[in-house]
């Protein structure tokens, strides 16, 4: 089979957690969901491409063009909820032109299986993981196009969505071939603090058993790479990509410590020249473990802060305390690893005060980023299903079905207003980052033109463009900053 992955541009969307500035100089990443399928199925046997039009500034008909160069017997696309309607305004303008079979995966399915394949262009969907379910859909669809024996699939019968189950327990992320970054142009990827290139982002493990109400992830099934593959699959980054700088996107990193020191022993062997970030509760790491990190090349973790207010921290089901929150952050600074501390903006009970309070304890973190995001109840977490509950309407459902258009979901846990929310964070910004002596050291932290050029662009954009209330805008792009001179 020839199957060819599409990955769309999408633009900033007024149900999302971050401000629009912050979405746009998130930045450019591989498309890492698409990799997955992508390298399964050529592990199969199949001819594949994958399109990052996203990275590549391409258009639909662009797109078309090498689509139809390629000839791909069926096409594929990641869903989220969040940009759900958009990925399948590309997905009609293509199926309407090369009448082939559409199948659609990530994380969208697994909230609404059934739903995220009731569009007349999609075929099928992969509930959980590619696995299994491509190899065996693709040798149906070149046999007897039998559906029903192909684990966690979505498809259509005599007009019936069926959907098959998925194999228990889910599938080991081990068995996994690595991700098939052969297809992406490794070269354009950064991300905002990206210091090196070639930058790309990892993923080592899926799940976490954590119980976070405000993520979906919370009491999903740890399934881990072990860390012989993991320093297998930088050293390919390395040595074939030429990459120097990796984000390690997991939930929780460091959960499994045995597994981490593992890690790092390894990397201090392969004595390679990158470094890496990756993310990691605050209760995660003790002195040990961060220099053992620091010695394989970590130069930066991004904590889950969310408050500096006790009670918050345990009405959200966090598990850490404020002074652990002090003591690891001043910990990892004098090991010398940069911090990120991510930071929620209308948690419940929030006021115009505890937000200041908020903001005060982040200054004196003195963490190197800041993220201040606007607390949203996203498919699958608590707080979701409790909204659910409560007003007996799924915002969700109704947007990916195309029932309502996007907008930001009540916050009824606090007596902020969406508009207040909105106004509290962007200013939280502009205090935290536009400080005389944390911008200097900003200023001689810069490592390349490249990355001077992006944060600069950002503060000019946060202080001058970013409106007190985003937004919708149809010229959204995201920040590319390898157009610009
Ligand atoms: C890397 C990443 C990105 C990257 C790259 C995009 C990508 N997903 O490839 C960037 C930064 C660009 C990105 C963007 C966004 N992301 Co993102 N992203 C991730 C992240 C961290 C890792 C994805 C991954 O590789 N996982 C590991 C693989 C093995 O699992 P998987 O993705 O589920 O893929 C498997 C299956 O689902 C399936 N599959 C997935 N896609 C497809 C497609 C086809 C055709 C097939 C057959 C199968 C298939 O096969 C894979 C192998 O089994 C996940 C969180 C996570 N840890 O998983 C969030 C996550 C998927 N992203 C999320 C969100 C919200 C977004 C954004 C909306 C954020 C934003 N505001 O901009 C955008 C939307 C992008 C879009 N076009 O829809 C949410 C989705 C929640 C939801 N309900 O939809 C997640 C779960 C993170 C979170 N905590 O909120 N993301």
């Amino acid at each position: 089979m020839k199957f060819a992955l599409v990955f769309n541009p999408f633009k900033y969307k007024l149900h999302e957690e971050n401000l629009k500035i912050v979405q746009k100089y998130f930045g450019l990443f591989p498309p890492l969901s698409l990799t997955w399928p992508a390298a399964i199925a050529e592990q199969h046997g199949h001819q594949v491409i994958l399109i990052d039009a996203r990275t590549l500034g391409l258009t639909k008909e662009e797109v078309l063009d090498r689509l139809i160069q390629f000839q791909p017997d069926i096409m594929g696309f990641m869903m989220t909820t969040y940009m759900y309607r958009e990925t399948l305004e590309w997905i009609v303008y293509f199926k309407k032109r090369l009448k082939i079979p559409v199948v659609i995966g990530g994380y969208n399915l697994r909230v609404y299986p059934k739903e995220s394949i009731m569009p007349g262009e999609i075929d099928f969907g992969v509930v959980n993981s590619s696995l299994y379910t491509i190899p065996e859909l693709f040798k149906q669809l070149e046999s007897e196009r039998r559906f029903d024996d192909v684990p966690g699939l979505v498809y259509k019968e005599k007009g019936e969505i069926i959907q098959t189950p998925s194999l228990k327990p889910e599938e080991r992320f081990e068995d996994y071939p690595n991700p098939a970054r052969h297809l992406l142009p490794n070269e354009l990827y950064a991300e905002f603090p990206t210091e090196r290139r070639n930058f790309t982002a990892m993923v080592t493990s899926k799940g976490c058993p954590m119980r976070c109400k405000f993520c979906e992830a919370g009491r999903t099934y740890y399934n881990p790479r072990s860390a012989k593959k993991v320093v297998d699959e930088i050293q390919e980054c390395y040595y074939k990509y030429n990459i120097k700088e990796i984000d390690i996107f997991d939930y929780e990193f460091l959960i499994d410590r045995k597994r981490a020191l593992d890690i790092c022993k390894r990397l201090q062997e392969k004595k390679m020249d990158i470094t890496w970030a990756c993310r990691s509760r605050i209760d995660s790491v003790d002195e040990k473990l961060l220099q053992e990190m620091k010695n394989a090349g970590c130069c930066r973790i991004y904590y889950g802060v969310e408050s500096g207010n006790q009670n918050t921290l345990d009405e959200l089901n966090k598990g850490i305390t404020v002074k652990q929150i002090k003591d690891n952050i001043r910990l990892t600074k004098e090991i010398g690893i940069k911090t990120l501390g991510f930071i929620l903006i209308g948690v419940p009970g929030e006021t115009k005060q505890t937000i200041k309070n908020n903001l005060r304890f982040a200054k004196s973190l003195d963490l190197d980023y800041v993220q201040f995001s606007k607390l949203t109840a996203k498919p699958l977490t608590d707080m979701w299903k409790q909204l659910v509950k409560d007003t007996n309407y799924d915002y969700w459902k109704e947007y990916i079905l195309g029932n309502t258009v996007e907008r930001p979901l009540p916050r009824p846990w606090t007596k902020l207003s969406n508009k207040e929310i909105d106004e509290l964070t962007k200013r939280c910004y502009i205090s935290y980052y536009f400080r005389p002596l944390f911008l200097l050291k900003a200023v001689l932290e810069i490592k390349s033109f490249k990355e001077f050029k992006r944060k600069f662009f950002a503060f000019w954009d946060m202080l001058f463009k970013q409106e007190n209330v985003s937004k919708v805008d149809g010229k959204f792009e995201a920040f590319n900053e390898n157009k610009f001179f």
